[in-house]
């Protein structure tokens, strides 16, 4: 089987309402539809996507950037494409939208691979599990009131998730209350994570978190920027409770720096910035020779497959912002989210929600 296009659909996903962490402020999502096409007929197909509109084209422009480094090739090859491809990117750099481009593509390949021997992803990397427990972050943001955030948590607990993640704002006179609020309508027994979306220093960190411990708190979600390893490092020593990083690390590379200064004791690579499906499960496990569990971040449906996978894998991240796009839907039971046995990612994009949300109608 060989490559012979690849394509792209540029999307836009608004939100409902605008939400709000102690990094950034969301309105829609801009995102890239990725398409590659064989001479067999059959397509695999990815998605990745930018929170700031602006930034829409860069995505786009980058993904057919390496459209040389595809077309003509073997699906199964899709490691010839990745060292095609990082040769490629040299002069531009190893990690930001360089990369971004490579996992749309390697994602894109993944899914063809797998619909090509009729099997999901997660069968073809070596499967360990049929389902994977999840925490949501669909809500809780820091741009909802109090009241709010405990009616949401009270609701997520009934639903039936295990966890649930509040973002923090990075101060004690607005988190600590919260934190508060938000354990005492989820219980004992749900797990509460939360995320200060490297807002902090290390020294506020420690102190805020000394001050949330008593709360049972599963992990601390990046709290310093998120390239200051050494102060991140500064914090899991500090601390009984884990921190957790890794949303804005770029390949093995990255996650390889994280683990040799302590920075975080969970990983959680995101599909689109870890490099794709090749890269996550490398970043699998390098985690596993340091005894670290992995969560992925963003992307549910796909990164499924790759948390289905991995011996080390804790949490999938799940929220439903990207299920309108789908025409399947994630199924929950007792918290753990199915792991389709359906050929491929085993979510396909759905016709009529391309055209709906097609940037350019
Ligand atoms: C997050 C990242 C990007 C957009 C929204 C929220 C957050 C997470 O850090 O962990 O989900
Ligand atoms: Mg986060």
């Amino acid at each position: 089987m060989i490559v012979t296009n690849l394509r792209t659909v540029p999307l836009v996903l608004p939100l409902e309402r605008p939400i709000g962490n102690a990094t950034a402020r969301i309105e829609r999502f801009s995102m890239i539809a990725v398409f590659v096409d064989t001479d067999e007929g059959l397509t695999g197909e990815n998605l990745i996507f930018t929170i700031r509109p602006e930034q829409h084209k860069l995505l786009d422009t980058m993904v057919h950037v390496l459209k040389d480094a595809v077309v003509g090739t073997d699906p199964d090859h899709v490691s010839a494409f990745w060292q095609d491809a990082w040769r490629r990117i040299n002069f531009i750099g190893f990690s930001g939208v360089s990369i971004m481009g490579i996992s749309a593509i390697d994602g894109a390949l993944w899914d063809l691979r797998a619909k090509a021997a009729n099997r999901s992803i997660a069968a073809l990397l070596g499967q360990c599990r049929t389902s994977v427990p999840a925490y949501t972050s669909g809500g809780l943001w820091l741009s909802q009131d109090i009241d709010e955030i405990v009616q949401q948590a009270g609701a997520y607990a009934s639903q039936g998730f295990g966890a649930v993640k509040l973002r923090l704002a990075g101060r004690a006179d607005i988190d600590l209350p919260r934190i508060a609020a938000v354990r005492d309508a989820i219980g004992p027994d749900v797990g509460l994570m939360v995320d200060a979306n490297q807002a902090m220093d290390a020294t506020s960190a420690i102190a805020l978190a000394r001050q949330f411990e008593r709360y049972g708190i599963v992990w601390f979600e990046e709290p310093v920027p998120a390239h200051d390893l050494d102060n991140s490092a500064r914090v899991a020593a500090s601390l009984d409770i884990p921190v957790a990083s890794g949303e804005n690390e770029y390949t093995i590379h990255g996650f390889r720096r994280v683990l040799e200064t302590g920075a975080a004791d969970i990983l959680m690579p995101d599909l689109q910035r870890v490099g794709g499906v090749s890269e996550f499960a490398r970043v699998g496990a390098l985690a596993a020779a340091y005894n670290a569990p992995v969560s992925s971040h963003l992307f549910p449906e796909m990164s499924l497959q790759l948390m289905a996978s991995l011996p080390n894998a804790t949490l999938l991240e799940h929220l439903d912002w990207f299920s309108p796009l789908y025409a399947e839907k994630m199924e929950m039971t007792g918290g753990d989210i199915t792991v389709p046995d359906r050929p491929g990612w085993g979510f396909s994009l759905a016709p009529d929600a391309l055209r709906h949300f097609a940037a350019d109608k």
